[in-house]
């Protein structure tokens, strides 16, 4: 089963996960979620990041708020498609997400992160499928399911 990273950078981000968790699964995606930050445990980002090709995973879904340096800091330390989404957080910020949604989507040149919407979990999920399903046809055949089904409801 393919394997993906999906990285929150912080404990109070994972309930924003859930929906990309849950699409995962129903996509035959294994999902692995980890807590780590950027900027409270870097050298664990940088020891994960690091190895996350080694360690057997294709895709990499960082989720972060407020300055949301988590995917574009993943992103530095590997070759794998890093996918970030901008947290906005029940009760959060004054600016609402706007503050990591530039974080994610205004990466310096050479260092790219696909940004998702604020909030846009579930998406994150699909487009780390489409990505999957360049290799693996059980995830082209899932996609195509549920694209089916989406436009059939
Ligand atoms: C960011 O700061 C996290 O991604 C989270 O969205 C935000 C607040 O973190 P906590 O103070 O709840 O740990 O780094």
């Amino acid at each position: 089963m393919p394997r993906v990273a999906v990285l929150a950078g912080s404990k109070s981000d994972v309930p924003i996960l859930e929906p990309c968790l849950q699409a995962l699964k129903e996509l035959g995606i294994e999902g692995e979620l980890q807590v780590m930050s950027a900027h409270r445990s870097p050298a664990r980002v940088q020891q994960f990041a690091a190895g996350a090709r080694d360690s057997g995973f294709e895709v990499i879904i960082a989720a972060a708020g407020m300055a949301a340096h988590l995917p574009g800091v993943v992103a530095a330390w590997t070759t794998l498609p890093v996918i970030g989404v901008p947290v906005a957080q029940p009760g959060g910020t004054a600016v609402s997400g706007l503050d990591a949604l530039l974080s994610i989507a205004q990466m310096p040149p050479g260092i790219p992160v696909a940004c998702m919407a604020v909030n846009g979990a579930r998406n994150a999920a699909l487009f780390a499928a489409a990505i999957l399903a360049l290799k693996h046809d059980s995830v082209r055949q899932a996609l195509e399911r549920f694209r089916r089904e989406q436009s059939q409801s």
